[in-house]
């Protein structure tokens, strides 16, 4: 049995569960119960996602995956050749390393109580996007003809990535090929999946942080 701790409003949570409707497996989702010992157990870094399999505990998104690939090597979702398989790795890299920055300009955007140097996010995100940019392929999926591990990251950052324009921050619409890649996935059904849950999590998440806000601020 595989089971995912984790949420799925998490974008780290969404790769690994897109990888799994991409391969047919079966991964239950389960809550992570974040700041507990007893998840600080099975990951003293304290993030989800953390995988669970006959036993062995395994934290790291991008190690699970690879992990999901050696248990279950077919399909591939990497790639059938070293350049195949090297960009289904680039990818992902370049959207951990590189393109995080989205969600603290998102945050700092809707939470007023969140610090962050927004010019500086602003431009390091910049950069990551011109390398993804650089790096996608300029038909088919992200790093190939068919869907790889390349678009279960991206596909569940895009959910976030989209809301740029929601703050008045045209960025992604300036890249050829990543608004070609957005418009290509949006017709893929486990895209379309994915996006929904992600989506439907997300808004009950902010439901509650909104209520948790007012509940704050009436009793301040
Ligand atoms: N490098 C980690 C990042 C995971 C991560 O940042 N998860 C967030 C949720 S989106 C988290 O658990 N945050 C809780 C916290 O930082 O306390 C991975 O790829 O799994």
């Amino acid at each position: 049995m595989i089971v995912l701790h984790g949420s799925a409003g998490s974008p780290y949570v969404a790769r690994v569960r897109m990888q799994g409707y991409a391969k047919g497996l079966d991964i239950t989702l389960r809550p992570a119960a974040l700041g507990t010992p007893e998840f600080e157990a099975m990951n003293p870094i304290g993030k989800m996602p953390v995988l669970e399999h006959n036993g062995f505990i395994l934290p790291e998104s991008l190690i699970i995956c690879e992990y999901l690939e050696d248990l279950h090597p077919t399909p591939t979702l990497l790639g059938h050749n070293p350049q195949e398989r090297a960009l289904a790795r680039l990818i992902p890299r370049t959207v951990d390393l590189y393109c995080a920055g989205l969600f603290s300009l998102l945050r700092a955007a809707s939470d007023p109580g969140y610090s962050v140097n927004v010019d500086a996010e602003r431009a390091n995100l910049n950069k990551g996007l011109n390398a993804l940019e650089h790096f996608l392929q300029p038909t088919g999926y992200a790093a190939r003809a068919e869907l790889s591990l390349a678009d279960c990251v991206l596909v569940p950052w895009l959910y976030y990535g989209n809301k740029l324009a929601d703050i008045g921050d045209d960025s992604l619409s300036r890249y050829a090929k990543l608004s070609r890649y957005i418009e290509t996935v949006a017709d893929d059904p486990i895209a379309q999946r994915v996006w929904t849950e992600m989506d439907e999590a997300f808004r009950a998440f902010m439901t509650k942080w909104k209520a948790d806000q007012a509940a704050a601020s009436a009793t301040a």
